[in-house]
Order: structure tokens, then C-alpha cells, then sequence
């Protein structure tokens, strides 16, 4: 016989395989490329719409050519409007996908070049509701258009059930990654971006910090050098606490990848307004495109640990030493690599092929306390690294296809709320008009007596 084994014994399965049930798939037309996952709303007016314990999705969906540097290029969809797609989560799961559009955010009616391309549920304005922060580029065959891209704030207003524009805030370049912290521990949450890697002139290795006026509108950029001067802008940016403050404080820092010159640069938030940047030395064989943080060993709480993809599907495991920011690195380029990527794309057999390798995340996905890594690469399918709670991680092609082809973000999060953390991915499909959100909802796991 089977039995499900029930939520309280689950701890006791911690380190077993995950299983998932069948896709659950909601198609969201051309591209998309940003996702995030936080319970910003729910569906009961009289309360202001208020969440409601189940998380919801934003997506940024618009025309891109990523195709065309690499395979199957010049996939546009001239016809897409560039916007955030808003799914309220219906918590019901057992059918279909949980997910209902509830609001769309156009954001080429400021200017029609622009282009969404990554999305931050936060609340900007500190009024306990969560806002949207949007990094947007531009149309790129079209000349230079400065006006089009930069930082778009839009605050719900839980009167009129809407997510309204609130503020801009231009750019140097183009964006695309973003992330979101109060580096300065005050005035609510402030924002980080890097040039978009797509789609940016070349030698833009930088982050940009706008620092929230309390209100929800951004000050002018700072820039924060990565010291590359190769013809490559720099990829993703994510904060967290990577090392402690010489006060024994915890502001938040942001690492990025300098992309030219493969290495990851942690900006050390001193506390008072600056931040030491260090080379991090690690996996310097690999520009990593993606980040993601946890902390990998168990028991270990002070400061985070990194798991980054890089350039071919390479995943790299970096682990915080110590107080002091310093790393030592599992690399993908060393001996037991781990590749996520083949040559068929989906394929495990350890030969890196594509180049076009992005979204990484951790969580529990299997129970217990061992935080765990999923990855995409350039296909339908998600890969687990199961970790080992001691900042290893099992590798053995643990894969699932997500029925969303050419996957370009994943995330984990527990959306039909029994205990389990659930994977969410985007894919941006093979053909113009084919992207996908995938939900792959947990299975209970399974005990089997004769
Ligand atoms: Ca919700
Ligand atoms: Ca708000
Ligand atoms: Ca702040
Ligand atoms: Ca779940």
C-alpha cells in the first residue's frame, strides 16, 4: 500500500527526492522575462483587497531579442505591448493553475519604447500594502531613447483596487536587474539595478543604488563600479547580509557579477554611507548570470551563502567563511562539475552547451531544515541541487519538466499554502507568443510498505 505521509512526520523525510505533480501552466503571450512571488493582494473587497496568506505573481512580459545572440533568433513579437502582469492566487489548485489575472500595468503608455524587464513586489510608500518597483529598457533597434527606461514605482491604491503609476526615475543605460533593500535603514525600502546585459552598450560593468525618499519616489542614481573594463555590462544584482559591519550591525550588502572579467564583486555596507568593494576570487573561470542566497549550512544564521549560474549552465556554490565577507567556492569548473545545461538543453550529461543559462533560487524543497537550489537552463526543465546541510549539495540530475520551453527565471514558494514549497518558473517559449508561467506544486512525499 501507499500512504501520504503527513506534514508533521515530513521532517523525519528531509533529504528525500521531491515529487511534483503535473504542470500547472498559464500562458502570458510574448516574453516573459521577470517574475516575482509575494501575497500582495487577495479578493475581498470590504477589506481593501487585503492579502490573504496565498502569494500572488507579478510577471513583466514585452518584445525582446534575446533569441537572436544565440539560437533561434529574431523571435519578436512586434506587436506586444510592453507590461506587468498582476495573477491573484485563487487558492484553489487541485485542477488548474491557482492563478487569475486581476490587474495589467502598461508601461509603454509613458513611452512606447520602453520594455519591462524585471519586477519587485515591495511597499515603497510604507503604507503595509506591496507596491511594484519595475526596471525597464528600451527598443533597442530604434536608437538610443533615453526617456524610455529606468525605474518605474507603481503603489497599489486598495480604494480603487489598482496599481497605479507613482513615480520614475531615468537611468544612464538601459536596466534589467534588480534588486531591493534599505541599505541605509531608513526612509523604507531603496533600489538596485545594473545596465541591461542584453541590451546595453558595451563596458557598463556597474550597480545603480536610488535611495527611497520615504515616500516612495527614488533620488538620483549612485553608481557603484565593479572595476571591469571589458567590452561586458554586468549581469544580476541581489542584497543580503554577506558579511557583518565593523560596528556589529547588519546593514545590508548587494553582490554582482562583472561579467568581463568573471568575477563577483561584494559592495560591504559599512553603515555610514559606504561600501568596500572586494573581488570575491572565486569561480574566476565563470561569468555568472544569475544569483540567488541562502544559508547552506545548518545552524550557521550570521551571513549568507551564494549559489550562482553562470555562462553555459554552470552552477558554482560560494561559501561565506566567516564575519569578514570572505569566500571559499565550489566552482562548476572544477573537478565534479555541476552542469545544468546539454547539448539537447534538457539533457544531464554534463557538457555545457547553451549559452543562455539565467535563474537560480533556494528554499527548502524537500523538507527539513537543508536549504536546497533550483536551476534553470535553456529548456523546459528545472534542476535540484538537494543539499546536504553543510554547504554541499547532492547533485544527480534531479530534473523536472516544467511544460514552459526555453525557461529564463525560477523561484520557490509555497503557493496552494499545505507546508511545501512549490517551484514557480517563466519560459519565453520557442516561438513569438509562447510564454509560460509553470507551477510545479509539491507533492506530499510519498512512504511506501509492502
Ligand atoms: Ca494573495
Ligand atoms: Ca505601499
Ligand atoms: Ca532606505
Ligand atoms: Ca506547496
Amino acid at each position: 500500500m501507499v500512504a501520504l505521509a503527513s506534514h508533521a512526520n515530513a521532517q523525519s523525510a528531509a533529504g528525500r527526492v521531491p515529487a511534483y505533480k503535473p504542470p500547472k501552466l498559464v500562458e502570458v503571450g510574448s516574453f516573459p522575462w521577470g517574475v516575482d512571488v509575494a501575497d500582495a493582494i487577495g479578493d475581498d473587497e470590504a477589506n481593501g483587497w487585503a492579502p490573504d496568506g496565498f502569494p500572488d505573481l507579478a510577471v513583466v512580459v514585452g518584445q525582446i531579442d534575446a533569441g537572436s545572440a544565440t539560437n533561434g533568433g529574431g523571435e519578436w513579437d512586434q506587436s506586444a505591448f510592453s507590461r506587468v502582469m498582476v495573477y491573484r492566487n485563487t487558492q484553489v489548485w487541485n485542477l488548474a493553475a491557482g492563478l487569475t489575472p486581476s490587474h495589467v500595468i502598461i508601461l509603454d503608455e509613458f513611452n512606447s519604447y520602453t520594455i519591462a524587464a524585471d519586477v519587485a513586489w515591495v511597499d515603497m510608500d510604507q503604507d503595509s500594502r506591496l507596491d511594484l518597483v519595475i526596471s525597464a529598457t528600451h527598443h533597442f533597434d530604434n536608437g538610443e531613447i533615453p526617456s524610455a527606461w529606468g525605474v518605474y514605482v507603481y503603489r497599489f491604491n486598495q480604494l480603487q483596487n489598482k496599481f497605479e503609476f507613482h513615480s520614475y526615475q531615468d537611468t544612464p543605460l538601459p536596466v534589467r536587474s534588480l534588486a531591493i533593500a534599505d541599505l541605509d535603514d531608513q526612509n523604507g525600502p531603496d533600489v538596485l539595478v545594473t545596465p541591461d546585459h542584453i541590451n546595453s552598450p558595451g563596458g557598463a560593468d556597474l550597480v545603480w543604488l536610488m535611495h527611497n525618499d520615504g515616500a516612495g519616489n527614488l533620488l538620483p542614481e549612485q553608481p557603484y563600479g565593479l572595476g571591469d573594463t571589458s567590452q561586458y555590462s554586468s549581469n544580476d544584482v541581489i542584497a543580503g547580509h554577506f558579511d557583518n559591519d565593523p560596528d556589529g550591525t547588519t546593514y545590508p550588502d548587494f553582490i554582482s557579477s562583472a561579467q568581463g572579467d568573471q568575477e563577483t564583486i561584494l559592495f560591504s555596507n559599512q553603515g555610514d554611507g559606504t561600501y568596500a568593494s572586494a573581488a570575491l576570487g572565486a569561480c574566476s573561470a565563470t561569468a555568472f548570470w544569475d544569483y540567488a542566497s541562502g544559508h547552506f549550512t545548518v545552524g550557521n544564521l550570521s551571513n549568507n551563502d551564494i549559489a550562482a549560474i553562470g555562462y553555459g549552465g554552470v552552477v558554482s556554490i560560494l561559501h561565506n567563511n566567516a564575519a569578514q565577507g570572505t569566500f571559499s567556492s565550489q566552482c562548476g569548473n572544477e573537478p565534479n562539475d555541476i552542469y545544468l545545461d546539454g547539448n539537447d538543453y534538457c539533457g544531464c550529461d554534463q557538457s555545457p552547451a547553451s549559452p543562455l543559462a539565467y535563474g537560480i533560487a533556494t528554499g527548502q524543497l524537500n523538507g527539513g531544515t537543508k536549504i536546497d537550489v533550483v536551476a534553470t537552463g535553456d529548456c523546459s526543465d528545472v534542476r535540484l541541487l538537494l543539499g546536504n546541510g553543510d554547504g554541499t549539495f547532492e547533485y544527480n540530475c534531479y530534473d523536472y519538466d516544467t511544460g514552459a520551453p526555453r525557461l529564463v527565471q525560477v523561484l520557490v514558494a509555497d503557493m496552494d499554502q499545505d507546508g511545501f514549497n512549490d517551484i514557480v518558473s517563466i519560459g519565453r517559449g520557442t516561438v513569438a507568443g509562447e510564454g509560460k508561467i509553470s507551477i510545479l506544486i509539491s507533492r506530499l512525499l510519498v512512504t511506501t510498505t509492502p
